[in-house]
């Protein structure tokens, strides 16, 4: 359950936190399918809570599994992934399983649930479903599967009656055409349940042009950089985890706490798991808001480059960009009109509004989608550096990457591209055989890189789909 079904030609999944479904329809067709994206993970879309505030977390606290929240009901939840697959883009639900609501009223569906008594009536749930209230410590393994994430009500999946209400509704969303689930919380599941659970799925739904026998894809969160006894090597049997390491550590060396020539072995070589196991990210939703060691659209120039790093590097990873909105604090809502979740707006250089930031919209990082798919399948050759903060690599004979993190490079690289003129798809793009932005020459095989630490952008990056 590793394989995220792409189109061929297609790579990337853009997590389109917080939007509607009728706003992630228009932006497969519209956008995402002519940029070679490969798919969207999209905000959880069970019943949750009513948060006064009606900050982005409430979606975490679960009050049933109908399909109905803030960001549209069935039909519009349908009618997305009828849309989105149609045009070549899949759809990943955010999974929250592992426990329920802890706050208390009505639900977005207008079911009610009782957490005081650990009552979920509209699953149903109740108390003997759930394991007892303890606070996790981290120090402890069993406590973190079996205690109480942030208060939140803790469900036991070794039950057969709960592993058969996930399954279910799961099975659900796979009837409506989803490609897979990003798991929330995996790290709070014991990886035994979580194998069951998900070894007991229906195949992908071919109405949507999944092949027959076609297995969701499981990506999970968790959250292994070292610091506590569980591991993400133990869910990798049965789904893909999301590697943690990958944006923590990149992070620092784009922010220039740890050298890029460091890079050269980037992968296996900096302790990250198999790329055939992982979905890597230079952040997430969770950490742009709590956690500063990693990089997030606050600070552009270094962000964009690390993701440019990310999409050119043949690591053999699930890459995934995150699309956030404007926020100062982490409680901060999506944009809205009184409960209306606010549908993005686009500037007439395809730029957001109306709060968004839009970042799988930014021209170096959709520019970087395609050169993912450009060099596919290509090895990494031509490692050049300074034995500091400059860095430059291509991938086969199809594309070619430079940054610098300090200084000035100013000099001629091996690139094992075919000579000619070729569009600088980070400081701009190769529209109509025309380029916006710089061009870089190669002769003889090697190009001349001029990259000024006072540039806009930190990175330069060509291939043979943007050849002038
Ligand atoms: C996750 N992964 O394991 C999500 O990526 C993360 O965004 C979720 O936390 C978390 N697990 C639970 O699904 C988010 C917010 C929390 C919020 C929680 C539940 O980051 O801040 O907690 O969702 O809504 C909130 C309050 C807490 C309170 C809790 C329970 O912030 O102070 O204890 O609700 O009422
Ligand atoms: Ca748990």
């Amino acid at each position: 359950q590793k394989d995220p079904h792409f189109w061929d030609g297609r790579n990337t999944i853009v997590h389109l936190f917080e939007w509607k479904w009728s706003d992630v329809a228009a932006e497969c067709e519209n956008f995402l399918s002519q940029k070679g994206y490969g798919g969207v993970q999209v905000s959880p879309p069970s019943e949750n809570a009513v948060v006064d505030g009606r900050p982005w977390w409430e979606k975490y606290q679960p009050v049933s599994y109908v399909l109905n929240n803030r960001a549209g009901d069935e039909s519009a939840f349908a009618d997305m992934t009828k849309r989105c697959n149609q045009v070549g883009v899949r759809i990943y639900i955010d999974l929250v399983v592992n426990h329920m609501a802890s706050s208390t009223g009505q639900g977005t569906a207008g079911n009610t649930c009782d957490p005081g008594s650990k009552s979920y009536p509209a699953v149903s749930y109740s108390y003997e479903n759930f394991h007892e209230s303890c606070d996790i410590d981290y120090n402890d393994a069993a406590s973190i599967r079996n205690c109480e994430l942030s208060g939140l009500k803790d469900l036991d999946q070794s039950q057969d009656y709960v592993r058969g209400k996930i399954r279910d509704y799961m099975n659900h969303l796979i009837s409506l055409g989803v490609a897979g689930f990003r798991v929330d919380a995996a790290k709070h599941m014991w990886p035994a349940d979580l194998d069951a659970i998900f070894g007991s799925l229906d195949n992908l739904n071919t109405d949507h042009g999944f092949a027959s026998g076609a297995r969701a894809f499981i990506f999970q969160e968790v959250i292994d950089t070292g610091s506590d006894p569980v591991y993400n090597t133990e869910y990798t049997s049965f789904g893909k985890v999301c590697e943690f390491k990958f944006g923590k550590e990149l992070g620092a060396c784009f922010r220039g706490q740890n050298a890029l020539h460091y890079l050269k072995n980037w992968g296996t070589g900096w302790g990250l798991l198999d790329g055939g196991d992982t979905v890597s990210f230079v952040d997430n939703h969770d950490n742009e808001r709590d956690d500063n060691s990693y990089l997030h659209y606050k600070e552009a120039k270094p962000y964009k480059a690390a993701i440019a790093f990310m999409l050119a590097h043949s690591y053999d990873t699930t890459t995934r960009i995150l699309s956030s909105y404007y926020f100062d604090g982490h409680d901060q809502a999506p944009p809205a009109d009184g409960d209306n979740i606010l549908s993005p707006g686009f500037n007439s250089d395809g730029t957001c509004t109306n709060g968004w930031v839009c970042q799988h919209r930014w021209s170096p990082i959709f520019n970087m989608v395609a050169f993912r798919n450009a060099v596919a399948g290509t090895e990494l050759n031509n490692w050049w550096d300074n034995g500091d903060n400059q860095i430059a690599f291509s991938r086969g004979d199809k594309g070619f990457y430079a940054a610098t993190a300090s200084g000035d490079i100013n000099t001629s690289i091996s690139t094992g591209l075919p000579d000619g003129t070729y569009c600088d798809v980070i400081s701009g793009s190769y529209v109509d055989g025309q380029c916006t932005g710089k061009t870089l020459t190669v002769s003889g095989g090697s190009v001349y890189v001029q990259l000024s630490s006072g540039d806009d952008e930190a990175a330069v990056a060509i291939h043979v789909n943007a050849k002038l």
